[in-house]
């Protein structure tokens, strides 16, 4: 396992929504990036009242303000090590942030972390269809790395969504994800024996297989995957190889959905992240780093 890096003045901008309510997109990763001791900068892309499995959300777009707000920041001269993005409320919105890294890739090419986010159990997310999913393959082909779970692998590959499957299913969902272009492909979710669930990746260079398989905590709550990306965001970017990236964010998840299991939480609506997080900053070294400065 790597030991946390000291590098100071990491910096990962990540792009999605702002749920105001509900735990999930920036209210994650915001909090739990930086508790990494990653600099987060991030570029919102609606306002909603809360996520859209609530009845009756707000909804504001903040496509226009993308470009303005990127343009200063190229003006300030900000660099990035690892563009993240999550959920994108449009179409357009992918087209922007391919600009948006394209302008941002000097002196360095940051890192990119695309979690395809739009569907589960499969079932698209309300106001997302076909088309939206047929443009997010064509999208997470520029990514070094894509989190999808199976539901959007099925959407963005066409291979039939399945319900029990065997090894063999998922490899052919993992060469088809590889087919749209990106470097590592990993499907979250995947589970091969009741009672265990985790992550199984391929790289389309070498071909490498990796998976990584925990005890599944019975109970589905709502903004794990975008707390499982957050974290594997947060290690990448300090330097952490994609394996042990994955095996760090499948524990922190696990431990996280463990912790919010045990206080009595049944519900849909979030895991208590807030209670697990000084443990992620300290096996992080986000701690040591500040204790070593005595500040
Ligand atoms: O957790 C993923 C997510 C992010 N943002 C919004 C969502 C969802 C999932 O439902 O609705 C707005």
């Amino acid at each position: 396992m790597m030991k946390p890096s000291k590098k100071k003045d990491l910096r990962l901008l990540t792009i999605q929504d702002i749920s105001c309510v509900g735990k999930c997109s920036l209210t994650i990763a915001l909090p739990v990036i930086s508790a990494m001791g990653v600099e987060t900068a991030i570029l919102p892309t609606a306002i909603l009242s809360t996520h859209t499995m609530f009845q009756g959300f707000t909804f504001l777009d903040l496509t226009d303000q993308m470009k303005p707000i990127t343009d200063h920041w190229k003006k300030e001269g900000l660099t990035f090590d690892t563009i993240y993005t999550g959920y994108l409320g449009s179409v357009h919105q992918m087209d922007l942030v391919r600009d948006i890294a394209s302008e941002f890739s000097q002196p360095k090419r940051p890192l990119i972390v695309i979690d395809p986010v739009m569907a589960d159990y499969g079932r698209l997310y309300a106001g997302f269809d076909e088309a939206y999913a047929r443009k997010n393959a064509e999208y997470c082909g520029m990514a070094d790395v894509i989190l999808p779970n199976l539901t959007e692998a099925h959407f963005m590959t066409g291979l039939p969504y399945r319900e029990t499957y065997d090894r063999t299913y998922v490899q052919k969902m993992l060469d088809a994800l590889l087919q749209l272009g990106p470097e590592w492909a990993v499907l979250t979710g995947v589970s091969f024996e009741s009672g265990k669930t985790g992550v199984m990746a391929k790289c389309r260079k070498t071909g490498e297989i990796f998976e990584y398989y925990l005890d599944r905590v019975p109970a589905n709550y709502h903004g794990t995957g975008d707390l499982f990306a957050s974290v594997v965001a947060g290690w990448l970017t300090k330097g952490a190889s994609l394996q042990d990236s994955l095996k760090l964010a499948c524990r922190y998840t696990q431990e996280t959905i463990r912790c919010t299991y045990e206080s009595g939480k049944k519900d849909a609506y979030g895991v208590d992240f807030e209670h697990t997080l000084p443990d992620l900053a300290e096996e992080a070294g986000a701690l040591g780093d500040c204790r070593s400065r005595q500040c």
